[in-house]
């Protein structure tokens, strides 16, 4: 039974971008958390005593105070905004919000999974090469269609001067495009807005090579 000062936990894997959009709205929010690791390339995510609180088998997952488990990124990041409301991640108005959450889906629905790990093992196996080729290729795909997108909404951000929820999406996704070596110079806004954002505290703090569990050969204190 948690008690009432108990902490939220954040299940999380310091490369997983998933997890990062999750700690990125967390800072953002000022809530304190504990972090909990779950390695992914051990495989910890298929642990009997993962699959218990998550039997969906990913991360992130959050834990409420009260001891709740939600899964999913955008689930997770629109609860802490309904139980936090200061510093809003989305917008005034319907269809600003429904844009906002447009972007994040782009991200989060059409990008995303197709270079996670699961697949990445499914089409490529060990090879990775392969992986990273793979990863490339879709990335770039969306990040056509996600430049042209950002060209009708954006201003210093996602949508407009204001940070939203997008930008939490939007930032975590440019990390695993580095990892697959995509050319960013045909998605000049997405770099823009990106690096913006990467100069502010939430998002450096939250960087996966700040975290517990980043391996100390990645770790990097100055970002
Ligand atoms: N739609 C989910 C995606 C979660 C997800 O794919 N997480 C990845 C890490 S970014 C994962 O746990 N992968 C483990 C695996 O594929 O075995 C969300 O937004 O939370």
């Amino acid at each position: 039974m948690a008690s009432e000062e108990s902490k939220p936990i954040l299940y999380s894997y310091f490369r997983s971008t998933a997890s990062w959009r999750v700690r990125i709205a967390l800072e953002w929010k000022g809530i304190d958390y504990e972090y909990r690791n779950i390695d992914l390339v051990s495989g910890a995510q298929q642990s009997e005593e993962y699959l218990k609180l998550n039997p969906y088998g990913k991360v992130p997952l959050f834990i409420t105070k009260d001891g709740k488990a939600i899964a999913q990124s955008e689930a997770i990041i629109e609860y802490l905004e309904e139980i936090k409301p200061e510093r809003p991640m989305l917008p005034k108005g319907a269809c600003h919000r429904a844009q906002v959450r447009s972007i994040a889906q782009v991200i989060a629905c059409d990008i995303h999974p197709l270079q996670n790990l699961s697949v990445l093992k499914h089409v490529a196996g060990p090879d990775m090469e392969k992986r990273s080729e793979w990863g490339n290729y879709w990335t770039s795909k969306g990040f056509e269609g996600l430049e042209s997108m950002l060209e009708q909404t954006a201003g210093t951000y996602c949508l407009g001067d204001n940070i939203t929820m997008a930008d939490m999406f939007l930032v975590p996704m440019i990390f695993n495009a580095q990892r697959w070596k995509v050319d960013m110079k045909p998605f000049p806004l997405i770099t823009r807005i990106s690096n913006t954002l990467m100069t502010l505290p939430e998002f450096k703090l939250t960087h996966p090579h700040r975290q517990v569990d980043c391996p100390d050969e990645l770790k990097e204190t100055g970002l």
